[in-house]
């Protein structure tokens, strides 16, 4: 378990704002809050505060008796709260200078600035939580489109959670069987054959695959796609990326080489976040910066989920688009011959001739053209990436789900080629308690503490 003491920190966004909220929570939590904090009206029975009510009242330095604010304050018994402690929660004026002093005064009254995360952490360690639910919190946070937040509220709800109880369950009851064919080897009970147990993993192990090869839907839901705009300079990448953004973001010159790091945002397309990322036109240059960015503009390429290779219509081409090309042979893309509205001098035929099997656009960045026709290749081709729409189930979404499963999913086949050949259940049951640690390491269930870490590490303060 953990230190039980009682830590604070703002639970709303540093800065200006109406409302600032400062947490408390952990044994002292009640106490502390009262110290720093009195109701306007007094309260009734011998301080007993209110519970689960906004009460409003004033926060006071008690060193000095000075007022500093007036604000609401809530307080909620354990165990039914957020962390399954003590919560008090001040709701004071949101002035950045006001919050630190709030804090200040809870530290000085006991309390102790929280770690980050350690708010979510402790509500899973009290049993309020499961690590798929703390998981779904950081991910409504950090949502950046609808896609996002409806992944994340179904798992906040549960749903992965009750997936993977559900194989877990399974696992225990083939184990179950397994134990009865070892503690009963010898008398004549009507035990299950090998092969109705080796067809209950066969049944399981298609779940979990299932489950393992939601990933890239799950991922691309949550954080979306990364499309880099690739093309050798002045084709009008940077002009791509402002007109879809509908925002001078990056800076556009009739000079080849103008844009030398890599700069991108975000759009949303039918609900997915879609990362644009503008990058240097790629060529053979004599300046340093240039060609840092040109190498950051290679990394992208290699990292992005799908390309725009942007042409220029308006020109021949020359030995940088082929270079271009070559870079679309290895991941999904689109291509786009630019400047459309200027007299043409190569089309998608040159291209093909060329090797690039990408689908063409005519594209204007200056006349707006193709706009929506690059819209729906996107969205065909996040489609086609992420294995189609699967709105409202089940996905898992993180590295650490994916390996978990991996895990569960090789201690299946091992435990069902042991069945099969015949081996002792003995071997066949490690197998699958293997398989259970697994399943349960995703909602946290057994076997975590080496992950919480990990997991915790990411939240910031006071969530
Ligand atoms: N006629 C026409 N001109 C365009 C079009 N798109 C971009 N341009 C012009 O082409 C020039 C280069 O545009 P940028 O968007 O800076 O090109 P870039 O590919 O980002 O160039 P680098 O950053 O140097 O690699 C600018 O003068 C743009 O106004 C277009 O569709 N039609
Ligand atoms: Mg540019």
């Amino acid at each position: 378990m953990y230190v039980e003491d009682t830590i604070v920190a703002p639970a709303t966004a540093p800065g200006r704002g109406a409302v600032a909220i400062v947490r408390l929570s952990g044994p002292d939590a009640h106490r502390i809050a009262l110290e720093i904090w009195s109701p306007s009206k007094p309260l009734r029975p011998a301080r007993q505060p209110p519970h689960r009510r906004l009460t409003l009242g004033e926060i006071r330095d008690p060193t000095r008796g000075m007022v500093i604010d007036r604000a609401m304050a809530v307080f909620f018994e354990a165990p039914q709260t957020l962390t399954g402690e003590s919560v008090a929660e001040l709701h004071c004026h949101g002035g950045p200078y006001l919050v630190r002093r709030v804090l200040g005064l809870a530290i000085a009254a006991g309390a102790r600035y929280a770690e980050p995360g350690e708010f979510t952490r402790r509500a899973f360690l009290n049993g309020r939580i499961d690590l798929t639910a703390a998981e779904a919190i950081r991910d409504l946070v950090e949502a950046r489109g609808e896609r996002a937040l409806s992944l994340a509220i179904a798992q906040l709800g549960g749903a992965l959670a009750a997936r993977v109880d559900r194989m877990r369950k399974q696992t225990v009851s083939i184990l179950a069987h397994l134990e009865a064919a070892i503690d009963f080897a010898d008398e004549d009970l009507d035990l299950p054959q090998p092969q109705q147990i080796a067809a209950s993993i066969e049944a399981l192990a298609s779940d979990v695959a299932e489950l393992h090869a939601s990933f890239e839907r799950g991922r691309i839901r949550r954080e979306g796609i990364r499309a880099a705009i690739v093309g050798r300079p002045n084709v009008g990448k940077s002009s791509i990326l402002n007109l879809m953004l509908g925002a001078e973001r990056a800076i556009v010159t009739p000079i080849p080489g103008t844009t030398r790091d890599v700069i991108e945002d975000t759009i949303e397309l039918d609900g997915y976040a879609v990362i644009l990322q503008d990058t240097a036109g790629v060529r053979e240059s004599g300046d340093d910066v240039e060609r840092i960015g040109i190498e950051r503009a290679l990394e992208r390429a290699r990292d992005a989920d799908l390309l725009i290779a942007v042409f220029d219509a308006a020109s021949a081409l020359v030995d940088e688009d082929f270079r271009v090309i070559a870079l679309t042979e290895r991941r999904p893309s689109i291509a786009l011959l630019n400047k459309s509205d200027l007299p043409a001098k190569i089309n998608e035929r040159d291209l093909r001739a060329r090797g690039l099997r990408a689908p063409v656009i005519d594209f204007s960045a200056t006349e707006a053209i193709g706009v929506n026709a690059l819209r729906t290749a996107l969205l065909a081709q996040i489609e086609a990436t992420s294995g189609g729409d699967g709105a409202g189930d089940v996905a898992i979404s993180r590295v650490r789900h994916r390996e978990a499963l991996g895990r569960a999913l090789e201690a299946l086949r091992r435990a069902q080629e042991g069945v099969l050949s015949r081996i002792p259940p003995e071997i066949v049951a490690v197998e699958m308690t293997a398989v259970a640690d697994a399943l349960g390491a995703i909602t946290g269930a057994i076997g975590v503490e080496d992950v919480l870490d990990v997991i915790f590490r990411e939240f910031c303060i006071g969530k």
